[in-house]
């Protein structure tokens, strides 16, 4: 699994920020069905490709490019409302969401870096991750949940991340975030923290290294960020 070498060498990570949507859960098809199902209302379509490029986007910005998407203008006043059904509807299906939705070896990794004394943070820009993480049952692992009503700047602005060391008391240089979209990579490097990618390479490039998941990974992952021999990739 880890066949590219990291940016940096000497590392000490003291706390990691995990995002939510994409990274501890997979959220973004129930974004995509709510919104597929708001852009039909007005009489277009949404893909799932279009839907790829919302990914780490708050809602208000999401729905503001879907208009651009289908070429339909709205109100402030209509949009606020549209944004409020749109929530309405995927509130409808994350509220079925348990422990099974997990994604595969997080709550083992997540058990690996307190059992290390690693403090753990959440930086999501959904509104909704207090109630996702109630929903399957990880609240208690977070000593910091910063999500999107904390927040005044999106990713790729570093605002999230920042927060989320500062309520940590831990340097941005030791923090390691994860992240699967590239605004929220962005955002965590614009903050001057570790970056791991999970997804893609060809997606996440600007990440200081990237898997693509959870499965099998433990905390010997900074024993390996610490003493890869690497250059600059
Ligand atoms: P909400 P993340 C982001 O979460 C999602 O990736 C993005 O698709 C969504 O629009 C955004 O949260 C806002 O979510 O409507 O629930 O406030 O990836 O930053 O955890
Ligand atoms: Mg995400």
């Amino acid at each position: 699994m880890y066949n590219q070498m990291f940016r940096m060498r000497e590392v000490e990570i003291r706390a990691c920020i995990f995002d939510l949507d994409g990274v501890i859960v997979d959220t973004a098809k129930y974004h995509f069905s709510a919104w597929r199902r708001l852009a039909n209302s007005l009489g277009f379509d949404f893909t799932e490709a279009q839907n790829e490029t919302l990914k780490g986007v708050s809602r208000m910005k999401s729905l503001e490019l879907i208009l651009e998407m289908g070429g339909v203008e709205k109100s402030e006043e209509e949009r606020i409302a549209l944004a409020a059904k749109k929530n309405d509807w995927y509130l409808e299906l994350i509220n079925e969401m348990d422990e099974s939705e997990i994604l595969p070896g997080i709550q083992p990794f997540l058990d690996g870096l307190q059992a290390e004394g690693i403090k753990i943070g959440l930086g999501s820009a959904s509104k909704n991750a207090p109630t996702i993480l109630d929903k399957v049952g990880l609240t208690s692992y977070f000593e910091t949940i910063i999500d999107g009503s904390k927040t005044t700047k999106g990713k790729p602005h570093p605002q999230v991340f920042l927060l989320g060391a500062e309520a940590l008391g831990v340097s941005p240089e030791n923090v390691l975030v994860f992240e699967d979209a590239p605004k929220g990579v962005e955002a965590a490097k614009a903050g001057g923290m570790f970056c791991i990618g999970i997804g893609e390479q060809e997606v996440l490039g600007k990440a200081d290294y990237v898997m693509p998941g959870f499965d099998g990974v433990d905390t010997g992952i900074f024993e390996k960020l610490s003493t890869t021999v690497g250059t600059d990739k």
